[in-house]
């Protein structure tokens, strides 16, 4: 059976690859960290006790920041392929915590190709590179030739794992492999990403539970696809014989103005706005009532406008293409919103 290391198995796209490697017949390890509280909800429907047979998903507590249990790690499982997805991922999250961002987003890769290179396993080795490297962009689309010009403490530190994953690929000949994905959303998103933040408030309003929804900058435009999509393609580029890096992404580009009022319009609403800047306001056609505001709160330091990726290479060379594009996305995850509001035993996306 082959074997698989995931780190950030306990996050969004960890959990939906580790049901796709399962799905393909591999046995899974994952890195998972020490929490007071049970950071595993959206792996627990994998969970297997190892007292009732082999299971396919095995956990074992481990950190990006501490280098002799990835050595350990690596050597003890001697996983073929190792997707590291752990990285404190939240843009704005990074402004407020700097140094611990480098520690884990840079130097975590560089612990990882290291333990690899040192203990001489033959892995082949993903990095969840993003298109937050492009950031003030300087090419529309971004392809992987586009120059990069991160804009966050989080983009700045995954251009150092791009880089050095691609140094250790160079300097050692290791199979290691950058995806450039663009962002990815799904009804497991985390609560404080832009998409799912909005499902989750539109699915409160129409359900009589919450007023008001309060923004940061609206009028930013990304390419957003379905990270059960993307996940498929972070195997994909570790099943080629050569190692290479490729953007993912799904080639369409809106605002975040356009998710809001797409998803309120799913529900039966329409919104109309009025004002500007800072003073803009969302009002529900239906009820008059004012439904979303802007706090400058969630605006950032600095702000990447706009990004829209070009995935040529990857359908090109391995055939890949996302099959949920934006209109479809956002259905997906405001149904999964309200679904989790009405069913208290549903946990949502599972
Ligand atoms: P999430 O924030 O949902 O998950 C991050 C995961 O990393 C969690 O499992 C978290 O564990 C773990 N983690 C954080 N810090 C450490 C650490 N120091 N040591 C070990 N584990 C750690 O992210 P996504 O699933 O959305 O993204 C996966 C990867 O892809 C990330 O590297 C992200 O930066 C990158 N990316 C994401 C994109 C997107 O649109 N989703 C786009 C491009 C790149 P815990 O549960 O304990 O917090
Ligand atoms: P991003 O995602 O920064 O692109 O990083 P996020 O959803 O946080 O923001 C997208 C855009 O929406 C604007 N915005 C808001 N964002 C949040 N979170 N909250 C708000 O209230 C709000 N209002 C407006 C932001 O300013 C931004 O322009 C994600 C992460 O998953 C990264 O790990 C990943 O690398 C990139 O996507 C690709």
């Amino acid at each position: 059976m082959k074997k698989a290391l995931i780190t950030g198995i306990t996050g969004q796209d960890g959990s939906y690859l580790t049901e796709f490697l399962i799905g393909k017949g591999y046995e899974v390890h994952g890195i998972i960290r020490r929490a007071s509280t049970f950071n595993t909800l959206r792996i627990d429907h994998l969970y297997q006790d190892q007292h009732e047979g082999n299971p396919q998903m095995i956990l074992h507590h481990g950190d990006l920041t501490d280098s002799s249990n990835l050595n350990r790690m690596i050597e003890q499982i001697g996983p073929a392929e190792i997707y590291n997805l752990a990285a404190q991922s939240h843009v704005q999250v990074s402004f407020e915590v700097p140094e611990y961002t480098a520690e884990a987003d840079a130097l975590g890769v560089l612990r990882f190709l290291d333990a690899i290179k040192e203990t001489g396993i033959n892995a082949r080795f993903y990095q969840a590179s993003t298109s937050e490297l492009y950031g003030k962009v300087m090419e529309v689309p971004q392809t992987e030739t586009t120059p990069f010009y991160p804009r966050s403490p989080y983009a700045v530190a995954k251009q150092y794992g791009y880089w050095i994953t691609k140094n250790y690929r160079e300097s050692y000949n290791l199979h290691a492999s950058n995806g450039i994905l663009f962002n990815h959303e799904s009804p497991r998103r985390g609560e404080t990403f832009v998409t799912r933040k909005i499902t989750m408030a539109v699915a409160r309003i129409h359900r009589g539970l919450q007023d008001c929804l309060y923004m940061g900058n609206i009028d930013a435009l990304r390419d957003w696809g379905y990270a059960p999509d993307y996940v498929e393609m972070m195997w994909m580029m570790l099943q080629q014989d050569t190692p290479d890096d490729y953007v993912v992404a799904t080639g369409e580009m809106h605002t975040v103005r356009e998710f809001i009022e797409k998803s309120f319009e799913h529900v039966g609403r329409k919104i109309e706005w009025k004002g500007s800047e800072v003073d803009e306001e969302g009002i529900d056609t239906s009820t008059g009532k004012t439904v979303v505001r802007i706090d400058p709160r969630y605006y950032r330091p600095c702000e990447v406008e706009q990004l829209l990726g070009d995935p040529s290479k990857a359908k090109r060379q391995l055939g890949w293409e996302p099959k949920v594009k934006f209109a479809e996305l956002v259905q997906i995850m405001t149904d999964g919103d309200l679904r989790l509001l009405d069913d208290p035993k549903y946990e949502v996306g599972f």
